[in-house]
């Protein structure tokens, strides 16, 4: 089946979370509904804001581009335009076209009747990101402790916040936070390798394929169960690979939101708690 025709098959009316059949239709390819619409409005305005805040100086070095959040003496009122105005309003802007986005996600999953894994997945990203610049900064009372919207200088903003602490890496969430993510890295690769191995489509090199046919989940098992004694299996370790996902992004959230509002000394002093304990005395 052609893949139009092979889609239209789950081209299904209803699971519309608002706006009933009003908006449930498709534009070629894509599934609009009421939260298609809402993203379209939010990256639309959100981007001209972008481009408009760029036009206002001083480079169109892509690098250098910066939209600034206000400075730390506005706490957390609304800011001119021009200073830190633009950062709020593309901020906004921002979280309603992700969180439109989540709920397009969900719309979709309601129509084919999934699970909602994929949306619930964005929505830690998203988490993570509202943590950086609304949770953080309205518990540190200043729209300025957002970061600022540049290549460059999200970068330097990172380094400097970091040197706040004396050494981020002493922050025992943020070693959660990398752990996980270098974890996500070995499961897919793992994942990635065995799937293709099993898998071995064609020849390579002029050589005849190496396999006549895709191999069966028994050798995906066998071979881990040869070389380490334990197999997580074929549903496994799509869970282990979410879960180890959704957690990197939560402990990164988690790092930072503790650092200022909860911890406001280095991190290398937080593990005074050891020789605070009362056993050495
Ligand atoms: C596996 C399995 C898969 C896999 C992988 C494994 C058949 C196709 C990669 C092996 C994974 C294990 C043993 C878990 C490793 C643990 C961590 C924390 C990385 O058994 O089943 O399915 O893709």
């Amino acid at each position: 089946m052609a893949l139009l025709s092979f889609e239209r098959k789950y081209r299904v009316r209803g699971g519309t979370l608002i706006g009933g059949d009003l908006f449930d239709f498709w534009i070629g390819p894509f599934y609009v509904g009421f939260f298609g619409l809402t993203t379209i409005f939010f990256s639309a305005v959100g981007t001209a804001l972008i481009l408009y805040g760029a036009a206002l100086g001083p480079t169109w070095n892509i690098w250098r581009i910066s939209i600034a959040p206000p400075d730390l003496s506005y706490g957390l009122a609304l800011a001119p335009l021009t200073e830190g105005g633009l950062w709020q309003i593309i901020t906004i802007c921002a979280i309603g076209a992700f969180a439109s986005w989540a709920l397009r996600e969900v719309e979709i999953c309601r129509k084919l009747g999934i699970g909602y894994h994929v949306p619930f997945a964005f929505g830690v990203a998203i988490f993570a990101y509202v943590t950086l610049v609304v949770i953080r900064p309205v518990l540190l009372g200043a729209w300025g402790h957002g970061f600022p919207y540049g290549i460059f200088s999200h970068l330097d903003w990172v380094s400097n916040v970091g040197y706040q602490y004396l050494h981020f890496h002493y922050n025992p969430a943020h070693m959660l936070a990398v752990t996980f993510f270098f974890t996500t890295t070995l499961a897919l690769s793992l994942h990635g390798g065995l799937i293709l191995s099993a898998a071995n489509p064609g020849e390579k090199d002029g050589l005849p394929p190496q396999q006549d046919e895709v191999k069966t989940p028994e050798y995906e098992d066998t071979f881990f169960r040869d070389t380490i004694g334990y197999s997580v299996g074929t549903l496994g370790i799509h869970r282990l690979g979410l879960v180890l996902a959704l957690n990197a992004g939560f402990w990164s959230a988690v790092c930072i939101v503790i650092s200022g509002p909860f911890w406001n000394q280095g991190w290398p002093q937080w593990w005074n708690w050891w020789l605070d304990l009362p056993i050495w005395s």
